[in-house]
Order: C-alpha cells, then structure tokens, then sequence
C-alpha cells in the first residue's frame, strides 16, 4: 500500500500516521518527525531545516525532496509506506511519481483531513503549551496555514482528478477519525 496523508496544519496528520501504518504494516514516513529528529541532532540538514520550520514555511524542494528519496530506497519501504507531510508542493508531486515510478507501482490513495479552521488553531495552541513546539506560536501558525493555502491546497485537486483523493472529516475523538480513513480506504488495494 502506498498513501499519502495530507491535511492543514493542525489537521491531525502525525497523530493519525503511526495508528494507519500500522493497521497496514507499512512504515510511516514524517517529513517533519525527519526533519526535527535532525534538528535535534545538530545536523547539517536540521540546521538547514530549522530556520525555515521556525518561520513557518516550507524547507526547500530539494532539500526536502531527496531526504524522502533516501528514506523510500530503505529496505523497510519496500513493501509501502505512508507519506505524512509529503508531498507538499507540486513540485513534490512531480518528484514523487518519478520514485514511485521508478519502483515499478504507483500511489493507492491520497487521504486529505478536513478540520474546521477555529479546531484547528485552538488544536495548535493546546499542543504550544504542552510541547513547546517552536512553531506552534501564533504568528508561525498563522504563516503555516497561509503557506498550507498557497502551496498544499492546490495539490488537492491533482490528486482528485487522479481519482486517489478520499475527503475525511478530521472533527472528533482520535480515534473515530483513525476509523472513518480506515472506512474510505477500506475498498482500496494496492
Ligand atoms: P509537520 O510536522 O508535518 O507539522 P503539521 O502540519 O503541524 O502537522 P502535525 O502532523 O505535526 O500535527 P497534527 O496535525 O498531527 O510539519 C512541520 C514543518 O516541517 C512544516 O511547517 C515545514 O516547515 C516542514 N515540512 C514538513 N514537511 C515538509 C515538506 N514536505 N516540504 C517542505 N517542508 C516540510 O496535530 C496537531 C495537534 O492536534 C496535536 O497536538 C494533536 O495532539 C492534536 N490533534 C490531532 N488530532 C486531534 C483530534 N482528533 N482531536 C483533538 N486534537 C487532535
């Protein structure tokens, strides 16, 4: 299986990744886990990452793009994956048929969260005050959703005239969002 989970800031995509990955024994695949666990380590690519992160706009295409080239061609991926906050741009896009491609199969679905906007500030809010996340100020959130609009929204619609996209509503306990994505994908195969 190979999907992709996409959805504004705040719509829940970390939260829900690890639970869906599992449900498909396929790894889960971050860009932004990726890019702190960088950050945190001190190097090169965090030290690149973290300025952009901390201003609420996106890492640069290639930077970003060959970080997941490296992650996908690891032995575990193989089998699937489950792209959470790839790809974010058209560019992205582009550079993510090519691996896919490359493999030999394709993308299964797109699963895109929709949360309420006011949801998904307060959820950010909460979450600055219980993990002191860098960017989850409320000028970084605000410039997060305003890049999310610019760049993120129009993939969207790519992927709907692809046939993959599958709209699920984010609203609600963790776990009755974990089983509407499970409901919409369950007549995919890959
Ligand atoms: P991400 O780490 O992907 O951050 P995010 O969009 O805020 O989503 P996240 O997954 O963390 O939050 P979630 O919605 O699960 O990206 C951070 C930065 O990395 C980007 O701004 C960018 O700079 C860089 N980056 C990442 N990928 C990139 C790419 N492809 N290209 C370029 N740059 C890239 O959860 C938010 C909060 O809501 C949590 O506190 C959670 O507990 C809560 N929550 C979730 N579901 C809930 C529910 N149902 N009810 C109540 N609360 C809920």
């Amino acid at each position: 299986m190979r999907l992709i989970l996409m959805g504004p800031p705040g719509a829940g995509k970390g939260t829900q990744a690890g639970t869906l990955a599992s449900s498909y024994d396929i790894p889960a695949i971050s860009t932004g886990d990726i890019f702190r666990a960088n950050v945190s380590e001190g190097t090169d690519l965090g030290k690149e990452a973290q300025r952009y992160m901390d201003a609420g706009e996106y890492v640069p295409d290639e930077v970003t793009n060959k970080m997941v080239r490296n992650r996908i061609d690891e032995d575990d991926a193989t089998k699937g994956f489950l792209l959470d906050g790839y790809p974010r741009t058209l560019a992205q896009v582009e550079e993510l048929d090519g691996m896919i491609g490359h493999t030999g199969h394709s993308l299964d679905a797109v699963v895109v969260l929709a949360v309420d906007p006011e949801e998904l500030v307060q959820r950010l809010v909460q979450r600055a005050e219980t993990d002191g996340r860098s960017d989850d100020t409320e000028d970084v959130i605000r410039r997060r959703q305003e890049v999310y609009a610019e760049q993120t929204e129009p993939l969207i619609d790519v992927y709907r005239e692809r046939g993959l996209l599958h709209e699920v509503d984010g609203m609600g306990e963790v776990a009755e969002v974990t089983e509407r994505v499970l409901a919409a994908l369950r007549d995919v195969t890959a």
